[in-house]
């Protein structure tokens, strides 16, 4: 029936209402009304700066509504949502993206034209939204976009830092300086909603007492307040606006009244200081477990040693995301026991894991449901993705430090070990009881493996040691519905490593992969225009449905046989070299060489990642051309390196790496012998908006860590989809890349997975010196300890881990690394049959949308359903 209308007249209501501004004519009034009123500004003293304002909170208005329209038609429908807990959003900038899919660039870019003003200026004065590492935050961002664009009930759960990733200066020596990213100084953020309204009270410390009735009263300590700051999500051409909430922390009040009536201001706004610090500062750490050793030797970041505070982000940022979420499911007026039925949960890695033990807790003592029950919704709730195998970047706790600060939830995961079905029994019992070692025997493991009692020192949820840790990837594991990898060969190295045990007893079905994907809305559409608007021309379809449909683009595979379609594809490759050339010069000053094959390696600064052997080819191929002659060096293929990314502020051998890289691009540069054949750049200050600029231009992007080292990889999907041609190992998602776009459009070399154990056994125990192994790489190594790129000595460390244990086996893989490069210079001799892969290459990545990849999870684990905004 219809609804009462519920205050006023209707008809005055209806006649205020305002809709989206969809003609040019609305969106100029809206902007000068922006610049009036907002602002308080006119035309006389309007800048780029306070255009680009106006222009956004002209926006922010029309994403308001749909958001608006959104949220409450959720409430009404009431589906089941699925909710994504990250730690990281890496979101980038905003405003062409929400332009973008609103389907309003064009009146904007008209508009703002009429006005006086140039659309791309106005686009770069916007600050990135950089909460986020690298691929992990980058990705939680893409599936963002892709369930409000698919129109599912999905909201992202994460922190509002104050600080986002450091912003890297590259100093006149090569060495790294971290600076921080106050990315919200520059007054409102028009991109989010404050919902100073909505807020709860997060509680650390204390005492919890164990009451007769299996219920604990958990007290005292330190109480703050999470406060919401809700960011719209606008789906591709859809009404469907979707919400990432982020939460501030603020002292539960000002300051303690107590304290500063007797005259302790400093004890007074103590509390409210460690308040406020919680959400702060995004952690820089990429791949760590925040380790203290590799903490130790950085200055700007000293106040994030020790583990503390990360442990109280991730349990500030928890406990907010589950009350919201258990106070929403209470509104439906639903009992518990359905709970399962209208949340899920997704842990973005092992960070919000603590998810597990605090729905325990908000069950068992706040809702008093007996255990067992609470158990099976929380299994039938929550599930987790794994991110890596790696072991240095396995999340554990400190038993001692997680009994200060969470008493409740340290209980409560000695009651898992107790109660869980694959882990009880009496012997283990007094284990806990008694907190001597966990895990002697156990009833149902026991039983299955008798006598097995590694087996069962491994499963533990404590590992033991001074101090003993909680392994949160196990936590995860037992407390999930289903626990997924990122690509193929990840998800099957999870099952036959770090969780394999849980496999042999939990059974294959709970066990499963999500390969990774982007969204083409920024990854193509945004970043690259001129060859989103090719293809739309070429496949006759409209933006608005192959941005949604990836798999269109395999319509474009018969152009790679058509001259004119071919020529146009390698124009558009060169107005973004030109592009990437001019930015470069602007903000560097230095000029780039557009007749060279692009060539792009950019992610975080790590081993596995192998930066180093990049720049020991670069050295090798510069040492090549010093060799040759004149006549020689006609032939050769000119080639531009590009660099970037930042190193972990405490990773001492990462942030030699960049040192390598900018003293090598420095010497080789200024040789007029090699300088129009080769040249180097280290492009400073990496970001999601570089990166725009970056992928679009390449010709060949490099993914080459060591086999079975990177869970997926995310920017291999975002080069190809932009015609770049992959160089790679045989890992990650680069390997379903190869499938997709047929190995012959793909360059791969090294090692592969299955070796790296054994290799690794042999350099441990049979060490052969490079000079025996690898001759060529043992000469770039002694150029640069002989000082060719200054001071020797001071990468002999960097270099060290090559020539002692090559944990990360340069080594084994420089011969077949050059050897590939060598194939893609002989490949691109060929222009017309480059760009046939090119387009090749474009035309079969529809499989890595993040749209193919997000309904995976709607549909596979969450059983979530489309809930289109009409
Ligand atoms: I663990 N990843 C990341 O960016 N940071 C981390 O701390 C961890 C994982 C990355 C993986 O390295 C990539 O291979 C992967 O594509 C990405 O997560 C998204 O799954």
């Amino acid at each position: 029936g219809k609804e009462k209308w519920p205050r006023g007249d209707e008809n005055v209501w209806k006649e205020g209402s305002r809709s989206v501004n969809t003609d040019v004519s609305s969106v100029t009034k809206s902007i000068v009304n922006h610049v009036q009123t907002s602002l308080a500004r006119q035309a006389y003293n309007l800048d780029n700066l306070g255009a680009y304002q106006a222009a956004a909170l002209s926006v922010r208005d029309d994403l308001i509504l749909n958001w608006n329209e959104t949220q409450m038609h959720y409430t009404r429908k009431a589906p089941k949502r699925a909710y994504y807990l990250s730690l990281e959003f890496l979101m980038g900038r905003t405003f062409d993206n929400a332009l973008l899919n609103l389907g309003l660039k064009d009146q904007y870019r008209e508009g703002v034209t009429k006005l006086g003003f140039n659309m791309e200026d106005l686009l770069e004065q916007e600050r990135d939204a950089a909460l986020g590492n690298g691929g992990l935050g980058r990705l939680a961002a893409c599936y963002l976009d892709s369930s409000a664009s698919q129109e599912l009930p999905v909201w992202g759960y994460g922190l509002r830092y104050q600080y986002g990733i450091f912003q890297q200066l590259i100093s006149p020596e090569g060495q790294q300086l971290e600076q921080p990213d106050p990315w919200l100084a520059g007054g409102e953020n028009p991109w989010e909603l404050p919902r100073l309204d909505v807020s709860y009270e997060v509680r650390f410390y204390g005492t919890a007492e164990r009451l007769p009735d299996g219920r604990a009263l958990w007290q005292g300590g330190q109480e703050v307040l999470a406060v919401a700051y809700d960011v719209m999500v606008p789906g591709c051409y859809t009404k469907n606006t979707n919400n990432l909430r982020l939460w501030e922390s603020k002292p539960k009040r000002g300051f303690d009244l107590n304290s500063f009536n007797a005259g302790d201001y400093e004890h007074a706004v103590e509390s409210s200081n460690s308040a406020a610090a919680i959400t702060s500062v995004l952690y820089p750490n990429d791949h760590t477990n925040n380790n203290e050793s590799r903490d130790r030797s950085q200055l700007s970041y000293t106040h994030l040693v020790g583990k503390e505070l990360r442990l109280k982000q991730q349990y500030f940022w928890t406990a907010a995301s589950l009350a919201d979420i258990v106070r929403r499911f209470k509104n439906i007026g639903k009992p518990f026991s359905e709970f399962p039925d209208y949340v899920a949960i997704q842990l973005n890695d092992t960070h919000p894991t603590l998810a597990i033990p605090e729905l325990m807790r908000i069950l068992i003592d706040e809702e008093e449901i007996p255990w067992g029950k609470a158990w099976d919704i929380v299994t039938n709730t929550v599930f987790y993705t794994n991110h890596t195998v790696l072991p240095e970047a396995l999340e554990k706790w400190p038993v001692p430090l997680m009994e200060h600060l969470l008493p409740r939830h340290m209980q409560i995961i000695y009651d898992i070990v107790l109660h869980d079905e694959g882990f009880s029994c009496k012997v283990h019992r007094q284990a806990v009881l008694l907190k001597s070692t966990v895990l002697t025997k156990s009833s149902a493991v026991e039983k299955k493996f008798p006598g097995d009692r590694d087996r069962l020192a491994r499963m533990s949820l404590i590992e033991e040691g001074f101090p003993k840790q909680v392994r949160m990837a196990h936590l995860a594991c037992i407390g999930s519905r289903k626990v997924n990898g990122v690509a193929e060969l990840h998800s099957d190295l999870v099952k036959t490593t770090i969780l394999k045990d849980f496999v042999e007893f939990e059974g294959q079905s709970k066990f499963s992969n999500v390969t990774n994907g982007i969204t083409p809305r920024r990854w193509l559409d945004q970043c690259n225009p001129e060859l989103s608007a090719l293809i739309s021309k070429t496949l006759k379809v409209d933006k608005s449905v192959w941005l949604k449909d990836l798999d269109r683009l395999k319509g474009l595979l018969p152009y790679a046989e058509d001259v004119e379609f071919r020529k146009e594809w390698a124009a558009i490759k060169q107005r973004n070299k030109e592009r990437l050339a001019h930015h470069v010069e602007t903000t560097l000053g230095l000029t780039v060489n557009t007749n060279a094959m692009f060539d792009v390696q950019i992610k975080r600064l790590h081993e596995y990642k192998r930066q180093t052997l990049n720049i020991l080819g670069v050295i090798h191929r510069y040492l090549t051309l010093k060799q040759m002659s004149a006549a020689e060096r006609k032939k050769v293929n000119p080639r531009v390196v590009f660099f970037a990314g930042k190193a972990a502020p405490g990773y001492y051998i990462a942030k030699l790496t960049i040192r390598l890289i900018v003293n090598a691009a420095r010497i080789i540069n200024a040789d007029p012998d090699t300088r129009d054949l080769l040249t180097v750049y280290f492009l400073p200050d990496y970001s999601v908006s570089l990166a725009e600029v970056l992928i679009p231009s390449s010709d060949i992007s490099q993914h080459i860590s060591t086999a079975g080292t990177e869970a997926s990889g995310t920017s291999n999907m975002k080069f190809c989809l932009n015609g770049g041609l992959l160089v790679g190992t045989v890992d990650g998602a680069n390997i379903e890349i190869a499938e997709a776009v047929g190995e012959n459009n793909v360059f791969f070399f090294g090692h592969l997975t299955p070796a790296v154990e054994d290799l690794r056994y042999q350099h441990m125990y049979r060490p052969v010196p490079v000079e025996e192994k690898c001759p060529a790489l043992a000469k770039v190594l002694d150029k640069i300890s002989g000082g060719m790129f200054g001071d020797g000595g001071v990468y002999e460390p960097l270099l060290n881990t090559i020539r002692q244990n090559d944990y990360y086996l340069i080594t084994e893989d420089f011969d077949s690394y050059i050897g590939a490069l060598e194939m893609v210079d002989q490949a691109y001799l060929d222009k017309e049959e480059w760009i046939k892969k090119s387009i090749r290459t474009t035309a079969n990545m529809g499989k890595f949308s993040s749209d193919r990849a997000i309904l995976e999870y709607a549909e596979s684990f969450w059983s979530i359903e489309p809930v289109k905004v009409t």
